[in-house]
């Protein structure tokens, strides 16, 4: 039995890479300099992964940016308007990435997705007959060897070509109808290419990652998986097809068939499948690995289970064809337990980061090899004592916050009455005008305001200067957007470091790290609270900083806060509970908020929810169950409120075309939504759908630096209004303005105000 490790976080123990490519963004270190850093990073992860005692250890899965955008840029995959501007290919690179405004360039970013039902983006690759594919540079190549000058045998992780394409987009020069998988017959050769010089280079087996395997659509590509894997397999070294994410399900009859060394599967989110997998695979030679370390939470394993999966696929398959793995890359969690200070031991004893991890797949795989090793055993007396320990806390819930949950009635869903209803009893209270203008939320976090957050943390600043600070600081951003001239205003979330490990952090039934980064996109990283009991919320969260807002201004504000599905997408959630039951928690806890804050005078509440689409099952079957406990905590965290209280919602992801019924049934007053880089036939999508309630979607996109001209949000205002009735448009940014610069924040909302008010004479 061999053990092995996915993928690994590309971020740096102290978020090095970030660092770094900000300064190389900065123009403040080289490229050469940035090469080095990474070079550090990737060093650090080959050999401490290999320190934990794991056979197989990845290489060419670490990124700059994003690995789908790597392929996309060694695949001369780049969308014409990032060429001809005299860019270096890394500039290039980048520019796909985030955008370039700079020195006459002007070129807008990629879109980026959800990866899978991740919190993770990547970059969508922009495919067209035009795409000219060529191997530009062989990373796996490239990492592969410089692993192994470390004296690091790797096996190199791609993306496989059939998840590339169907990951991809048509390019807005497509033909209509054009459907990236087509060019699976142009891209093989690169693939073959890419592998060739792969096992030339010496490695004796490739990940070939295909998580589409674990999709619905996957079951239409059975002919195009056949042809890719028969032309690679002869030219590649030995392929391990790796799934992750979900179950293979039907998708196995083929997949199992296919022309491969071996076979991955997720045994952290479908256990199930590992009866249907041995069966499909007994009378195959291949090996089959299985992913037992969660590589999507934070949970230590508990080794006695996984040992028991192990043990069955080697009864069935014999130990040389098993192998012990994470489920997927270890990319979702932090790097290591080892950086945490603060957490109590006992609190850390439930805890795997990835480089636990990495120890957990050795220590498992030298278990089923029978090792006598003194520190093995030590490991597995150490695993149970800490699986056992959690299990006695977890018994020792709040009964108060269990009673509630189970006493919620379906009255506590609705509000009183219907939007028609409540759009009028809303228009006299809070008196907009027509194409009212308002922010999602978050202003620019400037240096000073994470300076005064790490003083605070630090002791080295009072409570209450701290939020004298943070008073001003709000005072200033109703200052800005009454100078604006914006008409609902927000109180800026200076106070946030981030919209879920904020409320994380006020509710009782979460633990925080110090240094738990995880990568959301590119440079910006996230550090997910953690779930380890019932949620309640001990006090108010928002409702000193919100009710303070509207003493300093005349204008409607709106209270800020983030939704039970979102807060719960976004943190490591429970795993011995179910995610409805924690979702119903945070709702309950939020709905004390939003009842509180209308108390407090506040007229209008935004409670996002950007993660409901992503946390949509990757299955059609499974979504009818998630979609009725998230649209009804998200009902219950706002139904508590009168007519007159305008409730907002946000969703920073447009693709919600088959989740138009739920998104309605939230029955929001104003929902925002990111229409900025998609086109507007999701809007149109609305209008079939028959959607009945007011709408913001995003006139520009803050992703990115580059500011929207008052021509631009004008064109498109007016042509969402070729679409949307006038009495229900919204005019926002298409997100929260906090990775923003002031700067461009004023010259864009700006821009937006001076929109929205010849909107209002044009469409008087
Ligand atoms: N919070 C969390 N997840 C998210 C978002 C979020 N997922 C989707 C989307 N928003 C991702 N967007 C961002 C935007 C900005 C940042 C992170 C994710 C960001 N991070 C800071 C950084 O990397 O410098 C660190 C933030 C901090 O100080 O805590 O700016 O909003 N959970
Ligand atoms: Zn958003």
């Amino acid at each position: 039995v061999l053990s092995s490790v996915l993928g690994f976080p590309r971020i740096g123990a102290n978020r090095e890479v970030k660092k770094a490519v900000e300064a190389y963004w900065g123009g403040k270190i080289s490229a050469d300099e940035l090469t080095k850093v990474a070079a550090e990073v990737k060093k650090y992860n080959w050999t401490n992964i290999k320190a934990r005692g794991v056979d197989l250890i990845p290489s060419g899965e670490f990124s700059l940016y994003d690995h789908v955008l790597d392929h996309s840029a060694s695949f001369n995959a780049i969308p014409k308007r990032y060429l001809g501007h005299g860019l270096s290919d890394l500039d290039i690179y980048f520019a796909m990435g985030r955008g370039r405004q700079a020195e006459g360039v002007d070129v807008p970013a990629c879109e980026m997705k959800k990866w899978f039902d991740s919190n993770y983006h990547f970059v969508v690759p922009e495919l067209s007959d035009e795409t000219d594919f060529k191997l530009k540079f062989n990373k796996a190549v490239e990492e592969y060897k410089e692993a192994k000058a470390l004296g690091v045998e790797t096996r190199p992780v791609v993306l496989g070509p059939v998840s590339y394409l169907v990951l991809g987009k048509p390019a807005r020069e497509a033909k209509p109808g054009f459907q990236p998988i087509s060019l699976l017959p142009k891209l093989l050769p690169i693939y073959k290419q890419l592998l060739s010089e792969l096992k030339a280079a010496g490695a004796q087996s490739v990940q070939i990652d295909e998580p589409v395997l674990v999709l619905d659509t996957a079951a239409y590509l059975e002919k195009q998986y056949a042809t890719a894997y028969a032309e690679l397999a002869p030219v590649a070294p030995k392929i391990i097809l790796t799934t992750y994410f979900g179950r293979l399900d039907s998708n196995l009859t083929f997949a199992a068939k296919l022309p491969v060394a071996g076979l991955h599967i997720d045994l952290d989110r479908a256990p199930a499948q590992l009866d249907d997998t041995l069966a499909a695979v007994k009378s195959t030679s291949l090996i089959l690995s299985l992913g037992v370390v969660s590589g999507r939470n934070i949970w230590k394993t508990d080794f006695e289970a996984a040992i028991k999966l192990g043990q069955k696929a080697i009864d069935t398959l014999g130990s040389d064809h098993v192998i012990i793995a994470t489920s997927s890359s270890l990319l979702h969690t932090p790097v290591t337990l080892a950086s945490e200070n603060k957490l109590s031991e006992e609190v850390k004893s439930w805890f795997s980061f990835a480089l636990e991890k990495a120890a957990e797949v050795a220590v498992i795989a030298s278990v089923l090899n029978g090792s006598q090793d003194s520190a093995v055993a030590a490991a597995l007396e150490d695993n149970k004592k800490s699986i056992a320990a959690r299990r006695a806390f977890e018994r020792n819930s709040n009964d108060a916050v269990r009673k509630r949950v189970a006493a919620i009635t379906p009255d506590m869903l609705n509000r009183k009455s219907p939007f028609a209803v409540r759009l009028e009893v809303q228009k006299k209270k809070l008196n907009l005008p027509k194409f009212p203008t308002t922010t999602i939320g978050s202003f620019p976090q400037t240096k000073e305001i994470r300076t005064a957050r790490a003083k605070l943390n630090k002791n080295e600043i009072s409570q209450a200067e701290y939020d004298n600070f943070i008073e001003k600081e709000i005072e200033n951003v109703v200052r800005f957007q009454e100078k604006v001239g914006l008409d609902l205003l927000v109180h800026g979330e200076p106070e946030r470091n981030d919209m879920v490990q904020y409320f994380g952090e006020q509710l009782e039934g979460f633990v925080f790290t110090q240094n738990g980064w995880v990568q959301s996109y590119g440079s910006r990283y996230v550090r997910p609270p953690i779930i380890v009991s019932d949620v309640s919320r001990p006090h108010p969260m928002t409702v000193r900083w919100s009710a303070y807002a509207q003493s300093v201004t005349q204008k409607p504000m709106k209270g800020m806060l983030t939704g039970p599905v979102t807060i719960l997408n976004w943190s490591f959630p429970r795993a011995d509970v179910s995610r409805e039951l924690q979702a119903k928690q945070l709702a309950l806890a939020l709905r004390d908020e939003v009842i509180d804050l209308e108390k407090a005078g506040i007229s209008a509440i935004q409670v996002d929810e950007p993660a409901i689409r992503e946390g949509l099952p990757l299955r059609r079957t499974d979504w009818d169950a998630y979609l009725t406990w998230a649209v009804d905590s998200f009902r219950l965290a706002t139904a508590g409120v009168t007519d007159a209280l305008q409730t907002h919602s946000h969703f920073c992801y447009s693709d919600f075309g088959d989740i138009f019924p739920s998104i309605q049934r939230l029955d929001a007053d104003v929902i925002s939504i990111e229409a900025s880089k998609s086109d507007m036939k999701l809007l149109q999508t609305f209008k079939e759908y028959g959607y009945s309630n007011q709408i913001g979607p995003g006139v520009y996109d803050i992703h990115s630096p580059r500011v929207p001209s008052e021509q631009e949000i004008k064109d498109r205002i007016a042509a969402m209004l070729e679409i949307l009735p006038d009495h229900l448009l919204f005019v926002n940014p298409d997100c929260g303005l906090k990775t923003r610069g002031w700067k461009e924040t004023e010259a864009s909302l700006s821009n937006l105000v001076a929109a929205a008010r010849w909107a209002r004479q044009q469409y008087a």
